[in-house]
């Protein structure tokens, strides 16, 4: 490793004799200028396709005048990078709960934990709420960038920060509030979060985390002393892909043995595929698994097919090009695209029936009450029949969560590949015989 660096730094050291680096390239020679580290925000799985709500590595060290890139893998869910005191308040209450509470089932964790979480998440708002229809909508004073000196973001969802306030300034530790918002899947900003450590920010530990998925997707940026030596970014990504074999392991081993035929049990709920998504009853866990199961079937035409949604995903042929779930429009305003969660050419599912949010159960249920897997034997929901349809226009079903059943008849005989429009890893196909 250090032979290796001494090699890059002479050669670069050689070329720099020739006048070709510039200032950027001598931070491998000189290591007091300014460094910059990666953080990956959630992860892209090529054996399952899934969605790890986590940032890895959690801990990254670097110093006053470096910069860390928050790097997001896009697998449809929404995430932010959300700092500042009142996190690192809020985080100092909730980070010792995580680690006592955290591997825990819900009903055996005193009622007093929600309520101490719940009272340090005060005035600290989630970017997706449940609107007065039950509908989701995106809360626009946490969806838009917000850097604060002092206080409270807006609490009023349809308030974002001003113009002023979205202008990025450097972490210097001490603002209350310093949120990316939504990290959007394309333009300038497209899957990128740079934060750049002030030059006067006191040496500390200083918390960060996502305003969707809630504390348990939290991380913490370590400033060492100016001039200190940190890891490298080989190290940071060693670290990283290590915490992410961590979360694949049990991940991949739920994949293997969800069930391709007959039935199986999941949260409480008796199901048998097709299998729209499937889940890791591993309370500490912090993926969720987006997958068709199994993958490929294969029907008679006229014979009715019925999906069961496990968490929640769509069931969507013949999709025009893809779109991302939440999108930010040109005047700053994120919203969700309404062709991924509202049903097409389906019916509208009854009022009890895929209301949850589309993300969020699987990470940040510990930001509310009585939230999480249903259990209990809940009634059988009815299924939501689309009816017969003809393989070319464009038919989805909607957001349904767990339990629901989606019923579409194929008339004509080929082969219809579909897809989730909320994971865009999430695929399949029916062939119709
Ligand atoms: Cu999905």
């Amino acid at each position: 490793m250090s032979h290796h660096h001494g090699r890059t730094r002479m050669l670069l050291a050689s070329v720099a004799v020739l006048g070709v680096v510039a200032a950027g390239c001598g931070a491998a020679a000189d290591p007091s200028a300014p460094q910059t580290r990666q953080v990956l925000v959630d992860y892209v799985s090529d054996e399952v396709a899934s969605s790890f709500l986590l940032y890895f590595p959690r801990n990254v060290t670097v110093r006053p005048g470096d910069s860390v890139v928050f790097r997001q893998e896009w697998t449809g869910e929404p995430h932010s990078v959300t700092m500042g005191r009142r996190v690192d308040d809020m985080m100092s209450v909730l980070v010792p709960l995580i680690e006592e509470y955290g591997d825990e089932e819900e009903e055996d964790i005193p009622k007093k934990v929600f309520k101490t979480a719940d009272k340090a998440l005060k005035g600290l708002p989630f970017m997706l709420d449940e609107g007065p229809d039950g509908a989701l909508v995106v809360a626009q004073n946490v969806a838009q960038p917000c850097y604060l000196e002092t206080g409270a973001p807006p609490q009023d969802e349809d308030t974002p920060c001003t113009d002023e306030q979205q202008v990025q300034p450097a972490f210097n530790g001490r603002q209350s509030y310093y949120n990316s918002g939504f990290i959007p899947y394309q333009g300038p900003q497209g899957n990128e979060f740079t934060v750049d450590l002030a030059d006067d920010i006191e040496p500390g530990v200083y918390n960060y985390y996502c305003n969707v998925h809630g504390p348990f997707q939290g991380g913490t940026i370590t400033v060492a002393e100016k001039g200190a030596t940190i890891p490298s970014q080989e190290e940071v990504s060693r670290q990283a892909r290590a915490e992410i074999e961590a979360e694949a392991e049990p991940l991949i081993a739920a994949f293997e043995k969800a069930p391709r035929e007959g039935e199986a049990e999941i949260y409480g709920m008796t199901v048998a595929p097709p299998l729209a998504g499937w889940g890791i009853e591993e309370p500490g866990s912090h993926t969720s698994l987006n997958e068709f199961i199994p993958r490929d079937i294969e029907v008679a035409a006229g014979e009715p097919v019925d999906w069961t949604f496990v968490g929640g995903h769509t069931v969507s042929f013949q999709v025009p090009e893809y779109f991302a779930q939440v999108v930010v429009e040109d005047d700053g305003t994120v919203v969700f695209s309404k062709d991924a969660t509202q049903p097409v050419n389906s019916p509208k599912p009854p009022k009890d029936e895929g209301g949850g949010p589309p993300e969020g159960d699987e990470g940040g249920g510990e930001g509310g009450e009585g939230e999480g897997p249903p259990g209990g034997g809940p009634p059988e929901p009815p299924v939501i029949d689309a009816g017969t349809w003809g393989g070319e226009e464009f038919i989805s079903s909607g957001f349904l969560a767990d339990g629901a059943k989606y019923r579409l008849t194929f008339s004509e005989p080929g082969s219809y590949p579909y897809a989730c429009l909320i994971h865009p890893q999430m695929v399949g196909t029916v062939e119709v015989r």
